[in-house]
């Protein structure tokens, strides 16, 4: 579906002189994982009849959820070797509501595999998934047991050219600590959705930040760039957040962390 792909960014290329640092690197490569566990009897939903229309005869399944990211792109393969009597298997783009099965789907499963048993073949994007395993007809469930596999699977996308929000491959900014000779500042590069190339949007000198309390009363912006699309604060905590969108689907991202600092740790999130 072409519509999964709107999160996708390449590998955010900074600038031509900082080209030769940049590089996604994968740093955990595990092209097979294990897929096992167990359908319990609990909440139920009307599944799809794959991804295109819903079922008229599981209308009341049991299911299971994993949560699954794919840090490359490619054809990757969900198989169920052992399971309860009639497995189903689909696959959710960033996230799956059992109210509106049809949503997010871009690959699904019923019987591909040995007998029964399902074996699902995915061609998707990097990105984040919900594999849900649940059954042909209602009232099923039991153990399951079988494998992941592909090339995204295990692969987390870290940039190692000293940006601060370096796990971030779908981010919409990359966040440097710099030098400056009379402190430490930053540079926040914003990424175009389109290309991944990125674009010194806001500079930050030692000075912008000492002008703002280590712990304010309040958050306090330090400074935001003129169209106010990335906007750096100082929190009551200490913590440094940059908030930058929304995007072309409204999506405004949020990386906080501690310290002016390739080595920072922080975290992140999204929301609309
Ligand atoms: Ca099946």
């Amino acid at each position: 579906m072409n519509h999964s792909l709107r999160f996708i960014r390449r590998p955010a290329m900074i600038s031509l002189f900082l080209a030769l640092l940049l590089i996604a690197v994968p740093i955990a490569l595990a092209a097979t994982v294990n897929l096992s566990g167990t359908l319990n009897p609990g909440p139920t939903y009307n599944r799809g009849a794959g991804c295109g229309s819903l079922s008229t005869w599981g209308t009341a399944v049991y299911y299971t959820t994993r949560t699954i990211t794919l840090g490359v792109g490619g054809t990757h393969i969900f198989e169920l070797t052992s399971g309860f009597a009639d497995p189903y298997l689909f696959l959710y783009r960033d996230s799956f509501n059992p109210a509106s099965p049809l949503t997010n789907c871009v690959a699904s499963d019923d019987d591909s595999g040995v007998g029964l048993l399902p074996k699902m073949t995915a061609n998707v994007p990097a990105g984040n998934y919900i594999l849900v395993i649940t059954s042909y007809n209602n009232g099923e469930s039991g153990p399951f047991s079988g494998y992941m596999s592909g090339p995204g699977i295990g692969v987390v996308i870290s940039f190692n050219d000293g940006r601060i929000n370096r796990f971030e491959q779908y981010a919409q900014a990359a966040i440097y600590a710099v030098d400056y000779g009379t402190g430490t500042g930053l540079h926040i590069y914003s990424i175009d959705e389109a290309t991944g190339e990125g674009t010194l949007a806001l500079e930050v000198t030692p000075e912008m930040i000492a002008a703002v309390p280590e712990l304010p009363a309040a958050n306090t912006l330090i400074a935001a760039t003129a169209d106010g699309r990335i906007a750096l604060y100082r929190l009551t905590t200490g913590e440094y957040q940059v908030n930058t969108g929304p995007n072309a689907e409204g999506y405004i991202d949020v990386v906080i962390f501690d310290e002016l600092s390739p080595l920072s740790s922080y975290y992140t999130y999204r929301f609309h």
